[in-house]
């Protein structure tokens, strides 16, 4: 088993970096915009801000600890099953000086808690999984505050430094990933999920997969083809999105005098055709992919070509090998607001040679969000087990907007397939044979 301290360290270095983010979100706009909800589709800030410490004063103090609840009047505000995200702001939640002081007075408790309380990593039972997943959840959410952000109008709250440059010069457009067995999923990932777990075995056909996500360029070109307009590129229920919402390119795009333009942060600027395309629901990276003639991946032909290496036949944590990433392998953690070009972080690479699989944009799957064989709940159904089903649709790999806490080979994300505002883009696929 992993020495303690280093589990310890470990977490109190997870917290520590997630609640520095949550502090720029939460600070970089008035308390007006905090409680405002900018979107039908997403909680007022403030609601995230008192959710993260609310979760972690169930998980830490009360479950781990067994410590009686701080206020247990409120866990019922901030219970994401009994409100919808559309009615939050009616409720009445604590105000933002409240709210800080709260999830403050509830992480001072929680390193209290983490000194004193034996880690042992291992089973997910243990005490060191629970520090893990809270800090994957306050991070989820430091995603979820940066979609707001996004949604948000009036001038740029949020700067960070460009990405690193890219090109597809020289790079294949496709890299061919041989078929065979592979091992799916994680039992020994020590803050995996319930829904990435158990390991297995999966058996996958050779296939050829895009070696960058697609680009706004390739994009535009299914635009300018009429993409939008013929019903023959779109699954049915996409087809009636895009006639009832009148779509005409991704989410944050408009066209003027001739030009597509795009807003970010708060900025607009014309689209980067070199830049993976963003803000896509999984209708039109399908409708996009059977237009060039291909489909999407499936979930395990996205992980076999993120994870598996064909010299030692293993699969491994991530596409460059085992080690934790580096601002030198992925675009993760919001230390870019935006996608780095195609064809950026060669050192991300897998061994076929796939480009960007980690970071810069989640990318869809073809695959329904279900179950692993030998799949056990953990520590509750409403984390993962309640979205299984077809309805939702598996995005694989993070974005820019992701921490690497809450991102790895086996991450699993979920979304409704109409889902436009997520940092969601994809890469298609095609048999090979
Ligand atoms: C895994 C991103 C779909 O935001 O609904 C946050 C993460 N779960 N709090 C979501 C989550 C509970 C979840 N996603
Ligand atoms: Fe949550």
């Amino acid at each position: 088993m992993t020495d303690p301290e280093l589990l310890r360290a470990r977490a109190l270095t997870a917290l520590t970096a997630a609640r520095a983010r949550t502090g720029v979100l939460t600070s970089s706009v008035d308390d007006r915009e905090l409680t405002a909800q900018h979107s039908p589709l997403m909680s007022p800030l403030v609601w995230d801000l008192a959710h993260i410490g609310n979760q972690e004063e169930q998980w830490l103090l009360r479950a781990v600890a067994g410590q009686d609840a701080i206020r247990p009047e409120i866990d019922s505000l901030y219970d994401a099953f009994e409100h919808p995200r559309a009615s939050r702001p009616t409720l009445p939640l604590l105000a933002p000086a409240e709210a800080r002081r709260y999830a403050a007075d509830v992480r001072g408790r929680a390193l209290d808690v983490l000194e004193r309380t034996p880690l042992r990593g291992g089973p997910l039972t243990d005490a060191a999984f629970a520090f893990g997943m809270i800090a994957q959840h306050e991070q989820q959410h430091d995603e979820t505050m940066l979609i707001t952000h996004q949604l948000r109008s009036g001038p740029a709250a949020l700067t960070a430094p460009q990405p690193p440059p890219g090109t597809t010069e020289g790079l294949p457009g496709e890299v061919l990933v041989p078929g065979g067995p592979f091992t799916m999923g994680t039992s020994t990932e020590p803050w995996a999920l319930d829904n990435e777990r158990p390991a297995h075995q999966r058996v996958v056909a050779a296939f050829h997969l895009d070696t960058t996500p697609v680009t706004c360029g390739a994009y535009l070109s299914f635009i300018e083809d009429g993409g939008y307009r013929e019903a023959r590129w779109w699954a049915p229920a996409g087809w009636a999105m895009v006639r009832e919402h009148k779509l005409d390119a991704p989410l944050f795009w408009r066209q003027e005098g001739g030009q597509w333009l795009r807003r970010r942060f708060g900025v607009t600027e014309p689209v980067p055709a070199d830049e993976p395309v963003l803000h896509v629901s999984w209708y039109e990276a399908d409708a996009y992919a059977r237009w060039a003639g291909r489909r999407l991946p499936t979930e395990a032909e996205w992980e076999k070509a993120a994870r598996h290496d064909s010299v030692s036949g293993r699969s491994r944590r991530y596409p460059w090998g085992d080690a934790d990433p580096t601002p030198a392998h992925a675009n993760l953690g919001q230390r870019h607001l935006r996608p780095a070009p195609a064809g950026a972080y060669p050192e991300g690479q897998s061994p076929d040679g796939v480009r960007q699989l980690m970071g810069d944009v989640w990318e869809w799957t073809a695959s329904d969000f279900l179950p692993y064989p030998g799949f056990v709940a953990f520590p509750y159904r409403e984390y993962s087990e309640v979205f299984f089903g077809p309805e939702h649709k598996v995005l694989r790999g993070g974005a820019f907007s992701v921490d690497e806490v809450a991102c790895r080979g086996t991450f699993r994300n979920w979304d409704l397939p109409v889902r436009r505002q997520i940092f969601a883009g994809f890469r298609t696929a095609r048999d090979a044979a």
